[in-house]
């Protein structure tokens, strides 16, 4: 199904005027407004091709109808989650998940939504049907060289489908680790899984980076290959120049101060981007903005800072991605939730008085600091992204016409009630 922009623009108009009405309240008190909405319209966040059905945990999946059964049907799914908020121009592929068959088809697709192809995912956390050694015990950190060929040949596969469609970047997320204390000598395991990266690396066409995420624990529970954001930038820093540190929101210890993380980072110019989602535990992957929405504000905050201090492309030059897991919410909606949050708190962190914080932090003004950024933090910014939306042809309330135009239902009737698994 796709939604015509005539559907859009009428339910748009009906709901204008009120819509202006709060726009020009807020817009009232903002002097860059024009920068700011510009910067608004230019954000897009990539889709991941794996959170377009319902997830699940080990104990159980309860899924949904109506999803996407392909990678046609999934580009499809972005494409209706961008035409409603302009926002989401590009998706990220999981290989094996989702091969390119057809990828002249493919990208052809994807352009006929306005659809991009963000980093692509290579994936040894899973044997696969037919793989000739298993990664039960790591992959590119495993004892056995023929292992870790296999998983160093794979990676460099998914770089090629990822040329096929444009992609520019290869992001590595390990399983690797141990569960046992003795299992594994962390400086051979950190050195075999360096070697490996490295042939990972020179695969690398010259205008691709690599990302290496990390993560704290799961589905090791002891040591992980890649444990933290200071092994990543280890790794990062050895291979060179084109390889980077990604943050997964959800890949750290309790408490964990994310923004201090990414501000050093991005001094030091080793910055990737983001899998956005949002946890009270662990790598909870829940929707965007649900659980600490001040812990994202303060992130966002760091990121505008050190993006401006760098002369930084707000929109180009890190990678923005949702990494989410739907098992209870249409898998769509909790898309378009994440997009919205996303946006309020990007809208957010440009409000913030740069000019007035920094005086206030060289006097230790504290108590000015605080109320600097809470004053940003508390201001409803949602008619400045809707209008911004507005601007580039998208709904000024997405998940309300999604409901109203009856969205899922469309697609349950057009590709029935079956559900599919997902990679997960
Ligand atoms: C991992 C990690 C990776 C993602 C897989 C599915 O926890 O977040 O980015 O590719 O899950
Ligand atoms: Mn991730
Ligand atoms: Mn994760």
């Amino acid at each position: 199904m796709q939604l015509s922009e005539q559907v859009i623009q009428e339910n748009n108009h009906k709901i204008l005027a009120a819509h202006k009405r709060k726009f020009e309240t807020v817009a009232a008190e903002i002097t860059e407004l024009k920068q700011i909405l510009n910067k608004l319209v230019a954000f897009q966040i990539a889709i991941p091709s794996w959170a377009l059905g319902t997830g699940g945990t080990r104990f159980g999946r309860f899924s949904g109808a109506g999803e996407p059964g392909n990678l046609e049907e999934k580009i499809e799914d972005v494409g209706l989650l961008h035409a409603l908020n302009k926002a989401s121009g590009a998706i990220s592929l999981h290989i094996p998940w989702d091969i390119p068959k057809d990828p002249t088809a493919t990208k052809a697709l994807a352009e006929k939504h306005g659809l991009k192809f963000d980093a692509v995912n290579s994936n040894t956390f899973q044997d696969q049907k037919d793989q000739k050694y298993s990664y039960k015990f790591g992959s590119l950190q495993h004892v056995d060289k023929k292992v870790r060929k296999q998983a160093i040949d794979h990676n460099i596969e998914v770089i090629k489908h990822g040329v096929e469609l444009d992609s520019k970047a290869l992001t590595v997320w390990l399983a690797d680790g141990s569960c046992f204390p003795g299992q594994l000598n962390f400086r051979n395991a950190f050195e075999r899984t360096l070697e490996s990266l490295q042939e990972i690396y020179a695969a690398l066409p010259s205008d691709w980076k690599v990302f290496v995420e990390y993560k704290a624990f799961e589905p090791n529970f002891y040591s992980m290959s890649v444990g933290d954001w200071g092994q990543s930038y280890l790794y990062a820093t050895k291979l060179g120049p084109q390889a980077y540190t990604l943050v997964d929101l959800g890949h750290h210890l309790p408490n964990a101060n994310i923004e201090q993380i990414v501000s050093l980072l991005m001094m030091e110019n080793k910055l990737a981007g983001f899998h956005f989602n949002d946890s009270k535990y662990g790598d909870d992957d829940l929707t965007v903005g649900s659980i600490n929405p001040y812990q994202l504000f303060l992130i966002f905050n760091e990121l505008v800072e050190g993006m401006d201090a760098k002369g930084m492309n707000h929109a180009n030059d890190l990678g923005w991605m949702i990494d989410a897991s739907h098992n209870v919410k249409d898998p769509l909606e909790d898309l378009l939730q994440s997009v919205e949050a996303i946006m309020i708190t990007y809208a957010q962190a440009l409000l913030v008085d740069r000019k007035k914080l920094v005086e206030a932090q060289l006097v230790n003004d504290t108590v000015t600091s605080q109320e600097i950024l809470q004053q940003a933090f508390r201001t409803d910014v949602r008619p400045l992204v809707a209008e911004a939306r507005l601007r580039s042809g998208g709904a000024l309330q997405p998940l309300a016409l999604f409901r109203s135009e009856k969205v899922r239902e469309n697609l349950i009737k057009e590709r029935g009630k079956k559900t599919v698994a997902t990679g997960l």
